[in-house]
């Protein structure tokens, strides 16, 4: 058969308008699509939730594709090293304790994991701003697409609604920011400088709900807490986005 250009451009675009109709009310939006709103995102799918990650970038990955300084290899601590068999990422035993993986490979398989999870994907889509009701709950996300971000184009923005968001945005904390500039709702102490041992330990101490229907996850969360910095050791990132996950699935 023929191949035409029209159909090739009706099918991307009537299956595209579907996906996002049948995405504008969700049970969970992760905002941002690294190592801990992958994981969270992939967990709770997996049980249920209907569920989407919103990436202001082409890719999804964040910060784990570069490993340390470019270096496409990440540490894993053994608290964490069920994760890595959970999510079925290859590793070698580095020293006692310490096991490294490829970062493309950690990427690759998160990703696949969460696809797999039944999760949708929004990428080169910024969260702008949020909605809040009176009862102070988070009730959803304000987006737009990046390239209109980037090009500070005066467009008018879309929404999502979400039974709870999670603020997976790394060590911008945007959606916590958002909600602290334009409600005062919490407060966003900024990360403090590197110290791996505890910044690993209390990154999954604060993993919390900062506000009704917001759940901080990875480097947000030490963000939000006034909390240290880890380098390229990944493992709190993954035990992170499951402690959120746990959070959402027992509300
Ligand atoms: C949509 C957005 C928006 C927005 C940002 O940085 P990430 O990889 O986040 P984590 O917390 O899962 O992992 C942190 C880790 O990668 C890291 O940086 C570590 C361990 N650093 C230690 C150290 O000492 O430096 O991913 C966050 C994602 C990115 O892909 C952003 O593009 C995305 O969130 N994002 N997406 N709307 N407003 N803001």
């Amino acid at each position: 058969m023929p191949l035409d250009e029209v159909t090739i451009t009706r099918a991307i675009l009537e299956e595209q308008l579907r996906v996002i109709l049948e995405h504008v009310e969700l049970d969970v939006a992760v905002v941002g699509g690294g190592p801990s709103g992958l994981a969270c995102a992939a967990l709770v799918s997996e049980k249920g939730r209907r569920c989407a990650v919103i990436e202001k970038k082409l890719s999804v990955g964040g910060g784990m594709w570069g490993g340390g300084m470019m270096f496409p290899r990440i540490v894993v601590q053994e608290k964490a090293r069920r994760l890595l068999d959970r999510f079925g990422i290859g590793y070698r035993k580095y020293a006692d304790g310490y096991y490294v993986a490829s970062s493309v490979e950690s990427v690759a398989k998160l990703t696949a994991a969460a696809c797999d999870a039944g999760v949708e994907f929004f990428n080169l889509t910024s969260v702008e701003d949020v909605m809040i009701r009176e009862d102070g709950r988070i009730q959803g996300l304000v987006i737009n697409w990046t390239a209109v971000e980037m090009a500070r184009l005066h467009v008018d923005p879309l929404t999502i609604q979400a039974g709870v968001t999670v603020d997976a945005t790394g060590h911008d904390a945007a959606v916590a920011r958002l909600v602290e500039r334009k409600a005062g709702l919490v407060e966003v102490k900024g990360e403090r400088c590197m110290w791996a041992e505890r910044a690993e330990d209390q990154v999954v101490h604060h993993t919390r709900e900062i506000c009704p229907g917001l759940v901080v996850t990875g480097m947000a969360a030490n963000a939000v807490a006034g909390e240290h910095r880890m380098g390229p050791i990944f493992g709190g990132m993954l035990l992170s986005g499951e402690r959120a996950a746990q959070i959402i699935l027992n509300r």
